[in-house]
């Protein structure tokens, strides 16, 4: 009898990968720990005539018998017993991102780090489809790199956003060009240690050789010295210092510099705002140079990018307020660049998930901007105790997001900004950020 694969977890990417191994001929069994899905929902989403099996609940020794390989989803955490035990076994552990690799062909461009991976991406995606005709925007950003590796030719390009959660489960999988744009603490649940989670980060390079790039950000401690030990070709983009090679900012103009430094535009010149998209500017170019994209063709195309929805996204203005969804800032190094990024009395709406993160360095960073400190879900009680011991008052606790969103309305005055920037996954309130985020400019326009 044929040995069967095990995709582990039934969202995207779990969906993806049954696609992917049914196309190339392997028996599926499909296994989620919830067992409350629809199995004849989950196969409708795979496609009609599907043979997937799914398993939801309990996983048999009779099915782990049966396995050659198990294709894990992101968000399954990789140490679970049952994982373990199929380790133990000797099954081979493969993430969804290393079964895309080994069958999808062409030139990977693969990014990582804690914060800017969706702008950097998204960007580097535009960038590659004004040079090449086959590019293809996958993985972390929400379109799974399973779905489009069977579409993938010789020819073609991936612009891949890959998260530590992805990187957990990978083996060859060898971008031609990398990045690690920063590491600040995130996903401590998951990975535990902010060892791991900086290990997880630098193995998107654990593949790389000469003929490849990583490009890293020379402001960053841990990447400025995880540079010095790569067999990758390494390129630096700074904001802070004018590098001998690299790419830099230099009195507001972004500058690239192999042999020559090169003017690459101004920042005025752009869309994007704040010195944490300057650097995400700053990676993407980087790396196109560094495939060999001409300089004329990357200027074009980051002067007209505007950025992607849930970060500092402006909704509308009621009322004489401002309201912005920064559903993305899922952690408070990335909440901190929303909150910067205000140039008005904000009210701000935060809490969430808890991720075992610590949010005083978020609260320090309001400089006196928030007027009103608005926490809802699981996180909202130590948010709220931090903000206190930190001398922060104006503290309102809600139920819900639609509550948060009224509960602004009411106290802002013209010339205030409302924004949404949680410092919290949205994991148990909703399915993802995005949803969130949607939800939140769904309240805003009903207003
Ligand atoms: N599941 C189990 N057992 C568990 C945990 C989960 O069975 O112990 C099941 C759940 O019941 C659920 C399924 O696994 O049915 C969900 O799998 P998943 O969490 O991997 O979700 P996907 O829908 O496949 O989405 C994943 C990424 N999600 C996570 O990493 C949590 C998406 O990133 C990504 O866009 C998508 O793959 C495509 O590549 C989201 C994210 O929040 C946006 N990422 C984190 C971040 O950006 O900070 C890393």
């Amino acid at each position: 009898m044929n040995k069967k694969v095990l995709v582990f977890g039934s969202g995207i990417s779990g969906i993806g990968a049954c696609q992917l191994l049914e196309a190339v001929g392997k028996d599926v069994v499909l296994y989620d720990g919830n067992t409350s899905l629809d199995p004849d929902g989950i196969k409708t989403q795979i496609g009609e005539g599907t043979k997937v099996e799914v398993v939801l609940g309990e996983l048999s020794d009779d099915v782990i018998d049966s396995l050659e390989l198990v294709v894990m989803s992101p968000g399954v955490p990789t140490d679970l017993p049952i994982v373990n035990k199929m380790r133990e076994m000797g099954l081979p552990i493969w993430g969804e991102v290393e079964l895309a690799f080994t069958y999808g062909k062409g030139d990977v461009l693969a990014i990582t780090g804690t914060n800017g991976k969706t702008t950097t991406t998204a960007l580097l995606g535009e960038i590659m489809k004004n040079y090449k005709e086959s590019v293809f925007v996958v993985g972390n950003i929400g379109n799974p790199y399973t779905t489009e590796a069977l579409h993938m030719r010789e020819d073609s390009v991936a612009v891949a956003e890959i998260s530590s959660f992805q990187l957990e489960t990978i083996h060859a999988f060898r971008p031609c060009v990398s990045a690690i744009l920063n590491i600040t603490p995130d996903h401590l649940n998951r990975h535990h240690t902010m060892e791991n989670y900086i290990q997880a980060k630098e193995d998107i390079a654990q593949n790389q050789t000469e003929e490849d790039t990583c490009v890293l950000n020379y402001e960053d401690e841990v990447t400025r010295k995880f540079g010095e030990s790569l067999k990758a070709k390494v390129l630096y983009f700074s904001s802070q210092h004018r590098l001998e090679k690299g790419i830099y900012l230099d009195c507001g103009n972004i500058v690239y510099c192999q042999e020559e430094p090169v003017v690459v535009c101004h920042v005025n010149e752009l869309k994007l705002l704040g010195t944490h998209n300057y650097e995400n500017v700053m990676a993407a170019v980087a790396m196109a140079a560094a495939y060999g994209v001409p300089m004329d063709i990357i200027r074009k195309t980051i002067k007209e990018f505007a950025g992607v929805a849930h970060r500092i996204e402006f909704v509308c203005e009621k009322n004489g307020v401002a309201y912005y969804n920064d559903s993305k800032g899922t952690n408070p190094d990335a909440a901190i660049k929303g909150i910067q990024a205000m140039n008005r009395p904000t009210l701000l709406i935060g809490g969430g998930y808890d991720k075992d993160s610590e949010y005083e360095e978020w609260i320090e960073s309001f400089d006196g901007k928030v007027k009103y400190f608005v926490l809802l879900g699981q996180t909202r009680e130590k948010i709220a105790e931090a903000a206190r011991r930190l001398g922060f008052e104006n503290i309102i606790m809600t139920e819900s997001l639609e509550e948060a969103v009224a509960t602004c309305a009411k106290l802002a005055e013209p010339g205030d900004a409302v924004l949404l920037s949680p410092a919290c996954a949205s994991w148990g309130m909703f399915k993802n950020y995005e949803e969130r985020g949607d939800k939140f400019k769904s309240y805003v326009n009903a207003l």
